[in-house]
């Protein structure tokens, strides 16, 4: 598999096409954050979960957003998957071509080491190509109170953070929505540096 980050220019039909990936620990809000995404669009109906056939049966979240642009059209492509249900080094199909990561964790303190192993996991699946890759990391269910929460400098250093050439971070609640639609134009920045991009929700 090529290490090259993935977009794909049809010329023809002037499409841009991206995929990005909701990837964490289990129960730490992928789901809810990417059907909090699709439902800014009025999406939500078109989420799929999509069986894997990794020798047990998975199901992963998934769902296209298409933004029309004055020259290009911009297509989407959101998959979520959790790392800790495949086996050890196989990278799953969801992974491979990947634009961007949005690395969901779980904020509360207690979760620390689950969020690190699942970090470490998806660089194992990458190796030196994880660097290179557009990551914005939420740190999720910020809004649960009586609860330490992980210290951000200190999960920073944990991973070193310094090895990503493009990596953020930000607090999230995916219930309602705080900070999801953010962490997802900090991601499209990182992938279209160029490109003054800005989804936004007009109510
Ligand atoms: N309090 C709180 N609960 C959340 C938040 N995000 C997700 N959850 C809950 O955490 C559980 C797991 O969420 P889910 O999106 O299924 O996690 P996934 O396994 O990463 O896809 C569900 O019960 C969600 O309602 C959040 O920001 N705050
Ligand atoms: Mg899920």
């Amino acid at each position: 598999m090529g290490s090259e980050l993935t977009m794909i220019f049809d010329h023809e039909n002037k499409i841009l096409q991206v995929k990005i990936v909701y990837y964490g620990p289990g129960m730490a809000g992928k789901t809810t954050s990417v059907r909090y995404l699709f439902s800014c669009f009025d999406k939500e109906d078109s989420l799929k979960s999509i069986e894997s056939t990794v020798g047990r049966t998975l199901f992963f979240d998934f769902g296209v957003l298409k933004f029309k642009g004055a020259i290009w059209d911009l297509k989407l492509l959101v998959y979520s998957a959790t790392g800790q249900d495949f086996y050890a080094g196989t990278r799953p199909a969801t992974l491979n071509g990947v634009s961007g990561i949005i690395f969901v964790a779980d904020s509360q303190k207690k979760c620390l080491e689950h969020n690190i192993r699942s970090w470490n996991e998806l660089n194992t699946l990458f190796e030196e190509e994880i660097y290179n890759i557009p990551i914005v990391i939420s740190l999720n269910k910020y809004d649960i109170e009586n609860s330490d929460k992980i210290n951000e400098n200190e999960f920073l250093n944990k991973i070193n953070y310094n090895l990503y050439n493009n990596l953020d971070m930000n607090r999230t609640v995916a219930i309602n929505g705080t900070g999801v639609l953010e962490a997802f134009n900090k991601l499209l920045r990182f992938i279209f540096p160029q490109i003054n991009i800005q989804i936004a929700v007009i109510n």
